[in-house]
């Protein structure tokens, strides 16, 4: 008597093909290749987040970028041909930033990594900026501007490092690592001033606000600190700051940047 046979569906064959191609690692591999490490990057109002980010996500350059106006949602993108995906919290200290935070940094969806965001101190005029709020504060000069939005990047920053070591405490595990963008660094590549105010100064508020930060997350936990520069644009108050790298030196600093995010990336 003929042994009678199974019929074998479409469904059958397909999950043979799966456990085929699983045992020979290429899910694994596929899996890797389309699950992008999620970042987010935050700073103050003005301080380069979305300039920043429309020149990794691929936006930018060309011929006719030109800067956002200030934003009031969320952007995400994936960087292309790397495993990133990039969200920006806008920096405006409103509704959309605190519930971006939120998103970001609480619950199961945490982000993986963090690039913070400062610039010195090199953060154009705000829509609510009047020379006599200003003056009122005594910001009269170029360098007490400077040392104003600096204080202003200090806040943020310590703000955002609450949340991320909150994050960390709570044993999810993320973020896992912690990357500083020094952004438009052609205004101010060799200032000695940005390197003590950022690195070297042990007595600065950012320094300290770091440092605060290390000795409740651990030594262990990544930081690096890492020049970038995107738009050439100069930057005015009283003075004309010009910015002081061409177009190849900033390609250069630009694609360094990329290769640190993307060795964290990894
Ligand atoms: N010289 C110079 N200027 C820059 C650079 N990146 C950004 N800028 C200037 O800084 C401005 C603000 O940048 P944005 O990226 O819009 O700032 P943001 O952090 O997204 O600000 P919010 O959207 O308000 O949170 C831009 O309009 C440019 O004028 C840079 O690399 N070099
Ligand atoms: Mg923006």
């Amino acid at each position: 008597m003929p042994v009678p046979i199974e019929p074998i569906t479409v469904a059958d064959r397909l999950v043979k093909a799966y456990k085929v191609a699983d045992e020979a690692g290429l899910v694994a591999r596929l899996k890797k290749k389309f699950s992008k490490t999620r970042i987010a990057i935050t700073g103050a109002s003005g301080i380069g987040k979305t300039v920043l980010f429309d020149h990794l996500v691929g936006k930018a350059p060309n011929l006719y970028y030109t800067p956002p106006l200030r934003s009031t949602s969320v952007e995400k993108a994936n960087v292309p041909h790397k495993a990133m995906s990039l969200v920006t919290v806008p920096g405006d200290l409103l509704n959309p930033r605190s519930s971006a935070l939120r998103d970001l940094f609480v619950g199961k969806d945490t982000v993986e990594g963090v690039i913070h965001v400062v610039c010195n101190g090199y953060i154009p005029l705000q829509y609510n900026d009047t020379t006599q709020s200003l003056s009122d504060q005594g910001v009269n000069t170029l360098q007490e501007y400077l040392e104003y939005r600096r204080r202003q990047e200090v806040e943020d920053f310590a703000d955002v490092l609450g949340y991320i070591q909150r994050s960390v405490s709570a044993g999810q595990g993320k973020p896992k690592w912690l990357l500083i963008a020094l952004a438009k660094c052609d205004l101010y590549a060799n200032s000695e001033d940005a390197r003590n105010h950022y690195i070297a100064d042990t007595q600065s508020d950012f320094v300290k606000a770091l440092n605060d930060f290390k000795a409740k997350v651990g030594a262990g936990f990544p930081i690096s600190v890492q020049p970038v520069s995107t738009f050439l644009e100069d930057f005015q108050f009283g003075e004309t700051i010009r910015p002081m790298l061409g177009e190849r030196q900033r390609n250069k600093v630009l694609i360094e940047f990329l290769r640190v995010l993307e060795g964290y990336a990894k």
